[in-house]
Order: C-alpha cells, then sequence, then structure tokens
C-alpha cells in the first residue's frame, strides 16, 4: 500500500486524560471529583471499577516519558485534573497538585516533547457538582478561578492549550443519557450544559489573552457528521439535524455563528442565553482540535426525540462496536475546514487531531508481544485521510493518536483498550505493542504497510 506522507513539520503526539491515567486519586492534596463518585454508583461502570489507580501515571510519568521518546512523539496531550489544582473547586489552591503538573511538563521538555494540556477533560470537582455543577450558571465563576490558576502556575510551561474536551459528551452523555459522571437524565440540564460548557469556553479563551501568554489556545470537539441512511431527503434532512444537535450546537457559536437555527425550528429546543452570552463564546480561536472515531448513518425517525436515529453500518467494527469509517473522517475534516475558514477574520483556521485511535481485544502472546494487526490498520487508514485532506488543502497540522496507554476507559472500566502501550493492571508492565512501532516509523517517514 501507499507510503504514508507528511509535511515536515507535522505535529505527532499522543493523548491521555487525568482521571484515565493518572490514579493517586486520594494522593498529593487531591480533592473528589464526579468520576470518584459515579463510579462508586453500582452499576455505572463496569465491574465497579474507577480511576483510583488507573496507570498510576502519578508515579510513572517519567517511564511513560521514556516511551514517548522512543517512539519519536513529539508532543504529549493530558488533561489537567481541576481537584488536584483547586480540591474544593473553588478556593484554596493545592501546592502538590501544580507541582505534580510542572514536574510532567519539565520531564517533557528534557526529552524534547512538547505540553499540550486541556484545562477540562470531565474530572469536575464534586463540591460544584453538588452546587449545580454544569446546569448551574454559577460554574462560570468556579472554571474562570480555576483557569487563572493553571495560566498563572503552569503557563511558562504550556506549549499548546485546549479548554475543554468534548463538550458533546459532557453535556449529552452525562446529563440527557446519564451513562458519564455525574449521571443525570434531564434535557433541560443538557440544554443548560450545552451553553455553560460553551461559555466556559469563550471565558478560558478570554481570560487566557489578558495572561500575554503566547502559545495558541483552542477548543476539542467530536463532530458526528452522518451520512443519511438512504438517499431520501427525509434522511437528508435527518442528517442534518443530527449534525446541528451534536455538532454545530458547540461549534457554531464558538466560530461567531450562534446556535444552529435547525435546533429551534425542528425540535423547540433552545439554550438558556442571555444578552452577551455569544460575543463571549465567540472568542479569536488559534486552532481546532478533532477527535475522531467513526461515522454512522443518520435516517428520520419520528419518535426520536430529536427526530432521528442512528442506523447500522457494514463495515467492520472495533473492539468498540464502531465501524471503521476512514471515509467518513475526510468528508468531515473537509467540511470542518469549509465551516471554519474565514471565521475571526483569518483565512483558514488550523486544525489538529487531538484523538483518533481504536480499541481492540489485545492479548499478549507467548513472545511477549501484542500483535494489534487492526489497530495498524485502523491508523494507516486514518492516517491516509489526514495525508489526503492536506493535499486537498485541509489546514491540518497535526496528529495526537489515542491513547498513549490501554487506560480507564469510563463506564467501560479497563475492559477496552485504546492504548498503543499495553498495560498490565497487575503489575503496571508498559509493553509497546505492533501499532506503537508502526506509528514510530510512520513519524520516521517509513509508513507503510
Ligand atoms: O477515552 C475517550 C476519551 O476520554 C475521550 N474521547 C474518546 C475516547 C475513547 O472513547
Amino acid at each position: 500500500m501507499e507510503k504514508l506522507i507528511f509535511p515536515v513539520d507535522f505535529l505527532w503526539g499522543s493523548s491521555t486524560a487525568s482521571y484515565q491515567v493518572e490514579g493517586a486519586a486520594h494522593e498529593g492534596g487531591r480533592g473528589e471529583c464526579i468520576w470518584d463518585t459515579f463510579s462508586r454508583k453500582p452499576g455505572a461502570v463496569y465491574a465497579g471499577e474507577n480511576g483510583n489507580v488507573a496507570c498510576d501515571q502519578y508515579h510513572r510519568y517519567e517511564e511513560d516519558i521514556a516511551l514517548m521518546a522512543e517512539l519519536g512523539l513529539k508532543s504529549y496531550r493530558f488533561s489537567i485534573a481541576w481537584p488536584r489544582i483547586i480540591p474544593a473547586g473553588k478556593g484554596k489552591v493545592n501546592p502538590e497538585g501544580v507541582a505534580f503538573y510542572r514536574r510532567l511538563c519539565e520531564e517533557l521538555h528534557r526529552k524534547g516533547i512538547s505540553a499540550c494540556a486541556t484545562l477540562y477533560h470531565w474530572d469536575l470537582p464534586q463540591t460544584l457538582e453538588d452546587a449545580g455543577g454544569w446546569p448551574d450558571r454559577s460554574i462560570l465563576g468556579a472554571f474562570e478561578e480555576y483557569v487563572k490558576v493553571c495560566y498563572k502556575e503552569l503557563g511558562d510551561l504550556i506549549d499548546m492549550w485546549i479548554t475543554i474536551n468534548e463538550p458533546l459528551c459532557v453535556a449529552f452523555l452525562g446529563h440527557l443519557h446519564g451513562v458519564h459522571a455525574p449521571g443525570h437524565r434531564d434535557l433541560q440540564k443538557t440544554l443548560a450544559t450545552v451553553h455553560h460548557v460553551n461559555m466556559a469556553h469563550g471565558i478560558a479563551v478570554k481570560e487566557y489573552r489578558k495572561t500575554g501568554l503566547k502559545a495558541p489556545i483552542g477548543i476539542t470537539w467530536n463532530p458526528t457528521t452522518p451520512r443519511p441512511a438512504v438517499n431520501s431527503d427525509a434522511d437528508k434532512k435527518a442528517a442534518e439535524i443530527a449534525r446541528a444537535m451534536n455538532t454545530e450546537i458547540f461549534m457554531f457559536p464558538v466560530l461567531g455563528k450562534g446556535y444552529p437555527k435547525l435546533l429551534a425550528q425542528e425540535t423547540n429546543y433552545t439554550v438558556p442565553i442571555k444578552d452577551g452570552d455569544l460575543e463571549i463564546i465567540a472568542q479569536p480561536i488559534d486552532f481546532i482540535g478533532i477527535n475522531y472515531y467513526h461515522e454512522s448513518p443518520a435516517a428520520a425517525d419520528e419518535d426520536a426525540p430529536f427526530k432521528f436515529s442512528m442506523k447500522p453500518s457494514w463495515q467492520e467494527t472495533t473492539a468498540m462496536g464502531w465501524p471503521i469509517t476512514p471515509g467518513g473522517f475526510e468528508r468531515q475534516l473537509e467540511w470542518i475546514a469549509e465551516v471554519s475558514r474565514g471565521a475571526f477574520g483569518k483565512a483558514e483556521i488550523p486544525i489538529y487531531i487531538t484523538e483518533n485511535g481504536c480499541a481492540c481485544d489485545d492479548t499478549v502472546t507467548a513472545d511477549g508481544k501484542i500483535h494489534d494487526r487492526q489497530r495498524i490498520e485502523y491508523l494507516y487508514q486514518h492516517l491516509a485521510a489526514c495525508a489526503n485532506v492536506i493535499k486537498k488543502g485541509v489546514p491540518l497540522k497535526g496528529y495526537y493518536v489515542w491513547s498513549l496507554l490501554d487506560n480507564f476507559e469510563w463506564a467501560f472500566g479497563y475492559t477496552k483498550r485504546f492504548g498503543i502501550i499495553y498495560v498490565d493492571f497487575k503489575t503496571m508492565k508498559r509493553t509497546p505493542k505492533d501499532s506503537a512501532y508502526f506509528l514510530r516509523d510512520t513519524i520516521a517517514g517509513y509508513g507503510e504497510l
């Protein structure tokens, strides 16, 4: 198959998130977060598992960074745990938490790896949830306080900032479907969360610009851009509603286009906006982060709350049951380049893939290795999609694989392995899978199957 070719300055990285890898949940002065509470709820997480130990990166970050360096990775995307920095959500800053992230970044820099920090990847301090959480507008004051502390304490060490990871999951999985913390099933709370997460992003960027720090700042979305199941007007409309409801509702206000009209027209749903909010949300950003895993077909469905539902696909699936759809990745990236072109008066907004990868049923074979051929093929196909869209003019500047390590996959606990590095959760031994070496070779310019 054709060799993968990327621009010389293409940024290669790997991604993780605090609750999924750090562990040390009750160490270093960290406060409780909503995932600590949610994972104690019977039936919420597979086998009652939790992130108490996870990959123990809190103690093993040097080993993890050494592995990144061996693979030629140039950037590490991690998230800052709000309850490690401000354990009670508001008020007292925890110096031990700050010191941990400073040590992490310093070690990354020593190994020539840049630090890409996500400010919020779902571990909300429990005290703030108790005060109303994301559906309550008072969260915005607390978030502002938290991000200012991060900029002040870590600003000299962070090379790239991401405000929020996947607002869609925060709002819909956590507040409508109840499958993520805090586990609500409430439409009004969901719509309020949509708006407050968008506002939190805008506030984070606005405050960042006041600091004079120069590292780029952006947001990470996981856009749903489905294809219509059937080539009919009804299914084409369903695909548009799905995109409006799951993607444009987050992306368009940030890009200065306001909330998608289709939302109110087709569903009668609105978000709780106050005067001036849209201006706050639409702060100029320096890049767009995209997390892509798969594309599904959408069909009209009068019985569904938003009048669409997702239909089965024919493609081979990963261990998550997600179809492997690199074609959808290309379509999505072209669409994002198109809708973001000209935003904030800029000709184009750089795009980074901040997550892409797949879960496989990996096993260690007798030779001590992990021959994850399906992941290699998945990565090859999705990287080929990236290379193709770059040729077509999409301003794609980098790619972070999800994930560096097998880790705590939220409600699935430790049953879904997304890492390019295998983690034995009993011994914490790390073993690079074949896919890690495939990625190393691709970074070095030898990406071929
Ligand atoms: O593990 C998650 C991550 O936290 C957010 N994006 C999707 C990944 C795989 O489900």
